[in-house]
């Protein structure tokens, strides 16, 4: 496969003004007919044209009327053209039925509908299908549907025809088309400016009740996206429609957004209060691109970050202020720990900004998505609030209708602030996570702090340069007051050491508050001191932070001592989880241990081997001394916490149940089933059902009422991906591959569809102790799906690859398996591009 680099970019010789598509739709043989406006770029110096086409009979082309020859791969098409405008006609023919890609134009449950983004609209009709590329487009569909829906304002809508005009000029990764049986959940906006904009959730008839959530937190983004970034919405229409089968969470296309069923549909009764947040962040994500992703987009696909980091910092800007801010904060860093700490180190890693591909596809990570929003939070951190706005208000007006590059973003910060960002940059570049290490004396009344900065290499950046590190610090004293408010060291030199004087007996540090950045902190700070942090800091997450470190030294105490856990630690974490003044969702979290991959993790940067079987024991045995701990208070706090008003999937009610359910589970564990069993019986809303029905698995009793579950919900596909994911997590580690097994064997069980495909599997990857089992059973079995996969669906595929990213961990048996698997599927003929991709550089 070829390697596509950024150094490398160039502008197309042409510049398209205007595309008009007909589509008259069949399921297997779909005509696309384009007229396009072509005309020479004056900036660009090749004139070659190049159309991408994939997948596509060619039934006839034309330039300016004229029949013309041209030469087709397997990639597109040249030909030759005059030097001057013009205009170029196809018509394809495809085959919507048997794309299981699901990228182009597909069909799911009969309805057909689009996904473009990265290079699917290749599949679609030729073009030059690249983000810098941007036009105008009319559609017209002809079809027997009663919905048929494009982007932009609809200009004509009869029977089996429907026109739409889209006045903002896009690249062909925004375009979408949907056409099926569908009804519509309605309702509407009025803008800042006092335009009238109506909305729109289209479903498959039967899911109009789970639609009201979903439009309540669309109207919640707009209106959130008009105060906090001045951003009005642009079109008289906003539509979003629901599918259930697609690659990944939704998709921002202009004015017609397309959603996985999974990341819109809702109801207490079928979804968790986390598919509730879950949802609810989805759809403003996918909102805030029509600003930071359509108006301004990206000149080319290494820029991706510079809509997705930033689309994601300011969702979970919107998050924190419509829930819990530090609740928001901690679940966020949990996740940031989980995917993209293992992806920058290990063989995956990749910059922010990365410089080559192979599959764009690839390269939708966590570290491009996730880091590329830590790094605007820094970036805020460090300009301050008022800067940050006024750069972001220049950004809009400077770049409105551009496809930019990250160096235009930095640009509109460096303009606002006069401050160079040369340095800040490679935030962008370099891959890795840093590293950094406090060393901390106290003498008379001065604390000293000495902070080093190292970033370990790797293949991607093998030379890594200091980089600027915001560190949020501040000071707790002896008596638990606060004796320094939060401050903003910059750390931009390898080690840089900082003083703080006339202070009255030697303080505790509370360093890296609020996660200032998105760095592993070496801090070898006593128990005593994070025991004191634990009960008093008063910024949330490095409260959470030191229990949570405690929690990590406890678990390590007893994997590799068999030490006993430190009571202090144990009556400091009871003391938060008792105090009726923290909000119960924080207290919740308080309960969480670290995942056992991030155990396993620990261990291996310690130089050891990880034994996922200790690892998975150890966790246990924790779990069982937090309930023995805690024996006194579960009841208490478990009847304290039942929400006895009407369901809402609101911050306070969540965290009410989030507590109770931990009680719920700890409950089981010291008493047994009895009380998850009578949760399950009166359960009204999903949240509780399926915690208990967790618990009664967990405590081998599961089967009866996974039965009944199955009897219930069986016609509910979303439920029913719960239910084939749960058996799967709550299995023990010895039989977690034999369920997966036998879950694909369920006549339920389709592995076309990435939802219910990813319910078995990835919950199989994020068993830790039963994905990496000594049998090496799973690793087989998820080796001969992924094989069975590819040649369907390579996205997908390519994705779960990355449960292997982390193989290089374990000891030489399991490496041995694992490489063994990798080096079989590499083997497949025709092996898709994105799997080979991924799967050379995890091997490495
Ligand atoms: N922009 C899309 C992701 C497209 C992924 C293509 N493989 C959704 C999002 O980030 O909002
Ligand atoms: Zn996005």
């Amino acid at each position: 496969p070829k390697t596509v680099y950024l150094a490398d970019y160039t502008p197309f010789g042409f510049i398209v003004d205007k595309v008009d598509l007909t589509f008259d739709l069949a399921p297997n043989a779909t005509r696309v007919k384009s007229r396009i406006a072509f005309r020479p770029n004056p900036d660009a110096k090749d004139r070659t044209f190049f159309l991408h086409g994939e997948n596509l009979k060619l039934i006839s082309a034309r330039i300016d009327g004229e029949p013309v020859n041209t030469e087709q791969t397997d990639e597109g098409l040249t030909c030759a053209v005059p030097d001057a405008p013009f205009i170029w006609e196809a018509e394809v023919e495809i085959d919507p039925a048997n794309n299981t890609a699901l990228e182009g134009l597909y069909m799911s449950n009969g309805m057909y509908c689009t996904q473009c983004e990265a290079e699917g609209f290749r599949k679609i009709t030729y073009y030059p299908d690249r983000p810098d590329v941007m036009a105008t487009f009319d559609v017209t569909i002809n079809g027997p549907h009663p919905v048929l829906l494009s982007n932009g304002n609809p200009i004509e809508t009869s029977e089996h025809r429907a026109k739409w005009h889209d006045p903002h000029p896009k690249p062909a990764y925004l375009f979408a088309l949907v056409a099926g049986d569908l009804v519509a959940h309605s309702d509407s906006f009025t803008t800042m400016s006092g335009k009238h904009v109506d909305l729109n959730l289209y479903v498959r008839p039967g899911d109009e009740g789970k639609c009201a959530f979903g439009m309540e937190a669309l109207k919640k983004s707009m209106k959130w996206d008009e105060d906090v970034y001045g951003r009005e919405y642009d079109l008289d229409l906003f539509n979003i429609v629901a599918v259930d089968d697609f690659n990944m969470g939704a998709m921002e296309n202009k004015g017609l957004n397309i959603f996985n069923s999974s990341a819109v549909l809702a109801s207490p009764e079928t979804s968790t209060d986390m598919n509730f947040e879950r949802i609810e962040a989805i759809i403003a994500h996918e909102y805030f691109h029509n600003w930071t992703g359509n108006r301004i987009t990206c000149r080319d696909w290494f820029q991706l970050c510079l809509k997705e980091g930033l689309t994601v910092f300011r969702d979970a800007q919107f998050t924190s202020d419509m829930r819990s801010a530090p609740v928001k904060r901690i679940s966020d860093v949990i996740d940031l720990r989980a995917r993209q700490f293992p992806e920058d180190q290990g063989p995956l890693a990749h910059p922010v900004r990365p410089e080559s591909f192979q599959e764009i596809n690839n390269f939708y990570t966590a570290t491009v998505y996730e880091k590329g929003a830590e790094v605007i939070g820094m970036l805020k951190t460090l300009v301050g609030d008022e800067a940050y706005y006024k750069a972001l208000d220049l950004y809009f007006t400077r770049h409105d209708g551009d496809a930019a590059t990250i160096e235009d973003w930095l640009k509109v910060f460096e303009d606002t602030t006069g401050r160079y960002l040369t340095q800040f940059k490679r935030w962008y570049s370099q891959a890795g996570t840093p590293r950094v290490k406090v060393e901390e004396s106290f003498e008379l009344d001065e604390l000293t702090l000495t902070l080093t900065q190292h970033t370990p290499p790797s293949t991607a950046t093998p030379d890594p340069k200091p980089q600027v590190i915001p560190i949020a610090l501040g000071l707790i004293g002896p008596d638990g007051t606060e004796v320094l408010e939060t401050q903003t060291v910059e750390l931009h030199e390898e080690t840089q050491i900082f003083r703080f004087t006339s202070l009255e007996g030697r303080p505790v540090p509370s360093i890296l508050r609020g996660f200032s950045a998105p760095v592993v902190l070496e801090y070898d700070q006593s128990d005593a001191d994070r025991a004191h942090l634990l009960a008093h800091d008063n910024d949330p997450f490095n409260r959470w932070e030191a229990g949570r470190t405690l929690a990590r030294k406890a678990l390590l105490g007893i994997i590799e001592t068999a030490t006993p856990v430190d009571k202090a630690y144990l009556d400091g974490l009871r003391a938060v989880v008792t105090d009726d003044s923290l909000d119960p969702a924080y207290r919740a979290l308080m309960l969480g241990l670290p995942s056992q991959s991030d155990l396993a993790n620990t261990l291996h940067e310690a130089g050891k081997t990880p034994d996922p079987a200790a690892i998975y024991d150890a966790t246990e045995s924790m779990r069982d001394i937090l309930a023995s701990h805690l024996k006194d208070d579960l009841h208490a706090l478990y009847t304290a916490n039942q929400v006895t008003e009407p369901y809402q999937p609101d911050a306070e009610q969540s965290g009410k149940r989030a507590l109770a359910n931990a009680m719920l589970s700890l409950i089981t564990r010291a008493e047994g089933a009895g009380l998850a069993a009578k949760q399950y019986a009166s359960a009204d809303n999903m949240t509780q059902q399926l915690a208990a029905l967790a618990c009664d698995i967990r405590a081998g009793q599961g089967d009866g009422m996974l039965a009944r579950f199955e009897e219930q919900w069986k016609d509910d596909r979303l439920v029913m991906d719960k239910w084939f994911g749960l058996q799967v997590m709550e299995a023990e580690p010895e039989d977690a591959a034999a369920t997966a097994e036998r879950l694909t064997k369920h006549p339920a069980f389709n592995h076309k569809n990435p939802n219910r495909f990813r319910a078995v599997f990835g919950a199989l990857a994020a068993h830790h102790a039963g994905f990496h089992h000594a049998s090496g059973a799973a690793y087989t079995l998820l080796a001969d799906w992924l094989i069975t996969l590819d040649p369907l669906n390579p996205q997908t595929t390519a994705r779960m690859c990355s449960a292997f990213q982390t193989w290089k961990r374990y000891d030489a048996d399991r490496q041995a398996k694992i490489k063994a698997e990798l080096t079989r599927i590499l083997d497949t003929p025709d092996l898709s591009r994105d799997t080979t991709e991924m799967l050379t550089r995890i091997i490495g």
